[in-house]
């Protein structure tokens, strides 16, 4: 079928270049391990408001775009645009935070980036990846139409081995980060909608036939067993995969099946990854005695008994705080274990042995980063508030990037729960939307607990309960009050929580905002101590809730978001950190630390 497609792609591309799209692979799987061209670094780019370099003045797309980046060949030609003459920008990086015309700006901006390249073996094959691009991108590769991906914080990788010439070689992006009702996040959503190709860029060089995805994992925790399954990219037999881990002294060849898989058990008896140890180890993965890649991964078990979570078979209670995937200092998007170190020591300090990552996945080198500070973690899709739940397209939307959040991350120990959706309405067609999005989730993932934050619905004034149809589907019942914020702060008192489920319990957000250096009455508010004292009155309220598992409040660090215009208090942050975007811890935050260390 492949061949048959390429032949296709080729045929079609030299009839019309534009047009051929490559194939669209599921991402690979650790893609830092392979060899690879790194695509990072200073793109030219261009404005393009109209979006008159893909539609022609009929609104349909035209051959002319600037995908072709042509140059004018005689001195009356007429090419309105020029990219080696634009301006440049860092990627990966936002365009808001780099160029202040863009700091609003939603629509529609084209990169591009040459690059020298030689083939110097045979049979090597070249896989384009984009560690995310926000929110619609369509690439090209010298002219011809490498592939389209949609969503903002996922990776995807197009095999783009026809399209590379020897020399000079051209790829040009086309984001726009418009924000549509039917899209995943939808028209909505409180953070800053950072556009531009956001994480890494990079060519990278496989064989022929490689090891698109792979699994290690410790299955039970009285037995030590190991479970290792590989998928390769071909559905090919008889290709040897080794899997080696040294200070295990583990090693074992297996050789795949018709499918192009293995799967294979073995007794171990390795340390367990916890928050107090966090332990990986070096496991090395050989593809026919050529190709090795190399990962560290620690084993633990997760699993619910009734109201608890237990970590290796041990109750935890979940100090977690959220997290939004943003820079200090008015930085823009994250992209680095530099950015990453940055946020997670101040959770580190914070007496946190959990994050809530919010609201989207977030880049890799954050979960990596966590992982070796042994933090576990939350990790959730954008279906966020008013999605589109009647549109078949938008629920292949969601059911993609949470396709792909689990593809990434699936050998991460300190991830612990994926979450489906962010206080979503309730109605029939969500209950629908939501309930097959969460059986999809375990098909995906058996292994990990599932949850996603809900809303309570008032019985009476001060009585809460949690009636959510979804409670079915999830393993850790999860929700979002604002009581103090929203709500008046001093019926915290008053209140009763209704949980009639038995299962563990997740605060997934709670706080209220503060402006740093802002002083006054514990009435008076944004200043730091309304937000300290309501952080009080929220504590001694929830520590009382039936089956609480853990919490992670709203928010580490004020961040970027265009619903907050308060001018001289919000001016565009949302100001419900525990330490502001300079990094200067509010009170709040020690009210938070003395509670969780006392835990
Ligand atoms: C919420 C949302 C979060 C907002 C927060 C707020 O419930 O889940 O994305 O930023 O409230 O600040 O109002």
């Amino acid at each position: 079928m492949r061949q048959i497609r390429k032949l296709f792609i080729a045929v079609v591309g030299v009839l019309f270049p534009a047009m051929a799209a490559a194939e669209t692979l599921p991402v690979i799987q650790n893609v830092n391990a392979y060899e690879s061209l790194s695509l990072n670094g200073e793109w030219n780019y261009i404005v393009d408001v109209q979006e008159e370099g893909y539609y022609d003045y009929r609104m349909k797309p035209y051959p002319w775009g600037f995908f072709r980046n042509a140059k004018p060949q005689k001195p009356e030609d007429l090419i309105e645009y020029d990219f080696d003459k634009s301006p440049t920008m860092q990627i990966p990086g936002d365009w808001n935070t780099q160029d202040e015309r863009l700091f609003f700006y939603e629509g529609t901006v084209w990169f591009k980036r040459s690059f020298d390249w030689r083939s110097q073996e045979t049979g090597v094959r070249s896989l384009l990846y984009f560690g995310a691009v926000n929110y619609d991108c369509r690439v090209w590769v010298n002219g011809q139409e490498a592939g389209h991906h949609i969503g903002g914080f996922t990776p995807f990788n197009f095999d783009v081995t026809e399209m590379l010439k020897e020399g000079e070689n051209t790829v040009i992006v086309k984001v726009d980060n418009k924000r549509h009702a039917e899209d995943v996040p939808t028209q909505i959503f409180d953070w800053w909608n950072y556009g531009g190709i956001t994480r890494d860029v990079k060519l990278v060089k496989v064989t022929p036939v490689y090891i698109e995805d792979y699994n290690v994992q410790m299955v039970s925790l009285e037995g030590r067993r190991l479970a290792f399954s590989v998928r390769l990219s071909k559905a090919e037999a008889g290709h040897t995969v080794t899997i080696d881990i040294p200070e295990l002294k583990l090693k074992k060849a297996v050789t795949t099946d018709a499918d192009g898989k293995v799967q294979m058990y073995a007794k171990f008896k390795p340390q367990l990854w916890s928050p107090e140890n966090p332990k990986l180890y070096q496991v090395n993965i050989t593809f026919d005695n050529t190709t090795t890649i190399t990962d560290e991964i620690g084993f633990r078990t997760i699993e619910t008994r009734d109201k608890q979570i237990l970590l290796n078979g041990q109750t935890i209670f979940l100090k977690g705080i959220s997290i939004h995937d943003e820079k200090a200092n008015g930085g823009g998007r994250a992209n680095s274990t530099e950015d990453a170190h940055q946020l997670l020591t101040w959770a580190k300090e914070l007496g946190c042995n959990f994050v809530r990552l919010a609201h989207y996945p977030h880049n890799e080198y954050m979960v990596r980063e966590a992982e070796r500070m042994g933090i576990l973690v939350w990790s959730e899709i954008p279906v966020y508030w008013t999605i589109a739940w009647k549109n078949p397209a938008t629920f292949a939307n969601a059911k993609q990037q949470l396709t792909d959040m689990i593809s990434r991350d699936h050998n991460r120990a300190n991830i612990i729960i994926w979450s489906i959706a962010n206080e979503t309405p309730h109605s029939a067609e969500r209950d629908d939307f939501l309930g097959r999005l969460a059986q999809y989730a375990r098909t995906q993932d058996s292994t990990r607990l599932i949850s996603m934050a809900m809303e309570v619905t008032g019985a009476s004034n001060y009585v809460n309960r949690l009636n959510d149809n979804m409670n079915k589907y999830v393993d850790v019942v999860s929700f979002n009050q604002y009581v103090g914020w929203y709500r008046d702060v001093n019926d915290a008192p008053k209140m009763t929580w209704e949980i009639p489920y038995n299962k563990p319990v997740i605060i997934s957000e709670f706080g209220g905002g503060a402006k740093s250096g802002y002083h006054g009455a514990k009435n008076q508010r944004w200043t730091e101590e309304f937000q300290e004292n309501l952080y009080r009155e929220n504590i001694a309220m929830i520590d009382k809730i039936d089956g609480l598992a853990g919490t992670t409040p709203w928010i580490l660090k004020d961040f970027r978001s265009p619903r907050r215009v308060l001018p001289g208090i919000q001016d565009f942050y949302n100001m419900k950190g525990l330490v502001s975007d300079k990094g200067t811890k509010k009170k709040a935050f020690f009210v938070l630390k003395q509670w969780y260390d006392s835990k």
